[in-house]
């Protein structure tokens, strides 16, 4: 589908050719660079080590490694942490620093060759390494995010430490703001969690408080944590700044569901554009643009060949060529609205074209805007951007379970299918687990019905922290969930959902006062071993089955000598 000038595709192969060439030198010079920095043991050589990974991480998303440059950012990150810290790095800091570089290079060396065949097309989504490093799925290298307690009577601390680590949050305890202010200075955003007890009794803390939220407004989040439920107290909490007040003992996931959105963990994706355009130049020149506003873009020069790419990879807006050989583009877009599942895909022309009647009447046939060249790039940028953004709300509604935010039935349906072919394109594992809460007929009567609602939001967080980014979750129905676990084996997943499983029984679940556990049974089948998404689902039930009938609370792994339906 690509259809780039040969030059300038050859020019990009060349360039990312260079790059993995150049990678081994790469983390040579990072290795060094820790060494050095281990050697020297303060915190001041490290700038020169975080230098080099910020050049890895741009580099690699400029070529489309996407996890390298992901997990590299993570690393970035961690450097910064310590820069920023200023005392000389602990033993272990150079330890931990030294595994995250090793994983990083485990990450290059596994990618290599998928990437070089990748390259021939052009939508650098598409340019993926191979299997994630984070085999263990508990991520290895997945930074947790960092929450401050101030509570010096350590009521909180016992209640929340090791509850908020299950959903993917380090709880560091403080005694003044210092460090929030030095973080929210160098441009960061902070967490807090303050127990209203200090209100009373330190004024200095609530003064702070109110004058740092006052200046970093939107920058700071202040949860209010207490055991008393007066107007007082709470007026109070107000006046300090706080943004949520929670009664002790606490609700752990709504407690989570107020973090969440303060913090705001949704990492948006770039949108996908797809350009239809025949004219080599030009596309490289708009993709160009896009891509350097953040959005990835895929290109399709002939236009018979737009259905098989909206179905492959469902970019999120069309920006349309008026004339192209074989086919124009209002007869092209008339074509795709007569396609249900394209209705709503936005598309904007992007033509010389000046004429109002023609104009007009590419609106008439489906058109949802006319941009005329040449144009403004952050007028094109914006008109794109806007759209793909409206486009994605609506999309996302349309293919979630409103509960859970997990992707529905349906939609998980699809994904497998897609996901199966491409497994078998490219031969690689696929695992599918089914998830299915124990017991919890019995939840609901016990605790009613909302209770249970909880439960399960509380178990699609769970699953969302732990998972790869790059693993698909749905709910699949009532109490029951299916995962996609890419480029996994029955074995690897195995370990993965059992790590699961125990993280999840030990989560606290809460109902008014009273407070309960629940557990979940998981089977798993994989691919290639069941061939396509009906035997695999099957196959994965019944592995279910089992798991239920030999007692609830374990993974069952489907192998059909063993599992008889
Ligand atoms: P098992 O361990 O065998 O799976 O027992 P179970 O009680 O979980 O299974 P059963 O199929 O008997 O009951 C499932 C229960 O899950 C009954 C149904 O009301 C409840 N359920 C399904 N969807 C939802 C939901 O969205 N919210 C709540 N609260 N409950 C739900
Ligand atoms: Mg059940």
């Amino acid at each position: 589908m690509d259809e780039l000038s040969g030059q300038l595709k050859e020019k990009l192969a060349a360039l990312a050719e260079e790059y993995i060439r150049m990678l081994p030198e790469r983390f040579r010079e990072i290795r060094d660079a820790l060494v050095m920095a281990e050697r020297d043991g303060s915190a001041g050589s490290l700038p020169t080590l975080r230098l080099l990974v910020h050049k890895l991480v741009g580099s690699g998303a400029t070529f489309g490694f996407k996890e390298l440059s992901r997990s590299g950012k993570v690393l970035e990150n961690r450097l910064e942490k310590l820069i920023e810290n200023g005392e000389p790095p602990e033993p272990e800091d150079y330890s931990r620093l030294r595994e995250a570089v090793a994983a990083l290079e485990g990450l290059c060396e596994e990618g290599e060759p998928e990437e070089l065949e990748e390259l021939e097309a052009p939508d650098f989504s598409e340019l993926r390494q191979g299997p994630d490093s984070k085999s263990n799925g508990g991520g290895s290298l997945s930074e947790k995010k960092i929450i401050h307690l101030v509570d010096r009577t350590g009521v909180i601390a016992s209640n929340v430490v090791e509850q908020l680590g299950y959903y993917g949050y380090e709880v560091e305890e403080i005694d003044d703001l210092s460090i929030v202010r030095r973080k929210l200075e160098s441009g960061g955003r902070r967490l807090l969690i303050v127990n209203t007890e200090h209100l009373l009794h330190d004024k200095e803390l609530s003064a702070g408080l109110s004058a740092v939220k006052r200046h970093y407004r939107n920058k700071l989040g202040i949860i209010f944590v207490s055991e008393h439920e007066d107007f007082m107290t709470r007026l109070q909490a107000v006046r300090a700044g706080g943004d949520a007040f929670f009664l002790l003992p606490l609700d752990i996931g709504r407690l989570v569901d107020k973090i969440d959105s303060l913090v705001s963990r949704v990492e948006a994706a770039p949108y996908h554009i797809l350009i239809v355009d025949d004219d080599p130049e030009q596309v490289a020149y708009y993709a160009f643009l896009l891509q350097q506003a953040g959005m990835v873009t895929s290109v399709a020069s002939d236009p018979m060949k737009v259905l098989s790419i909206l179905i492959e990879s469902k970019p999120e807006l069309i920006l349309m060529d008026m004339y192209m050989p074989g086919c124009s583009g209002i007869e092209l877009t008339a074509l795709l609205r007569q396609h249900e599942a394209f209705v709503g895909v936005p598309i904007v022309f992007l033509s010389f074209e000046s004429n109002k009647e023609k104009q007009m009447e590419a609106i008439c046939r489906g058109g949802d805007d006319f941009l005329t060249k040449p144009i403004n790039p952050d007028y094109l940028i914006q008109v794109v951007s806007t759209r793909a953004e409206r486009n994605r709300n609506i999309r996302y509604f349309m293919e979630r379970d409103s509960l859970t935010g997990l992707l529905n039935h349906t939609n998980l349906k699809e994904h497998l299918s897609r996901e199966l072919l491409r497994a078998s394109r490219s031969e690689t594992f696929l695992t599918f687990a089914m998830i299915d809460a124990d017991h919890f007929k019995r939840v609901n009567d016990t605790y009613g019905h909302l209770t249970g609602d909880r439960v399960l939001k509380n178990l699609a967080r769970l699953l969302l922290d732990r998972l790869r980014r790059t693993d698909i979750i749905g709910r699949y129905g009532g109490e029951e969930f299916g995962i996609i676990l890419l480029n996994t084996d029955v074995t690897a997943a195995e370990h993965i959902m059992n790590e699961i499983r125990e993280n999840f029984s030990r989560v606290i679940q809460q109902s008014e006062s009273k407070q309960f556990f629940v557990t979940f049974s998981c089977g798993i089948a994989g691919f290639p071993e069941c061939a396509d998404a009906s035997t695999l689902t099957l196959a994965a039930d019944k592995a279910l089955y089992s798991a239920k009938e030999n007692g609830r609370n374990r993974v069952v792994v489907y192998h059909h000598q063993e599992i008889k339906g």
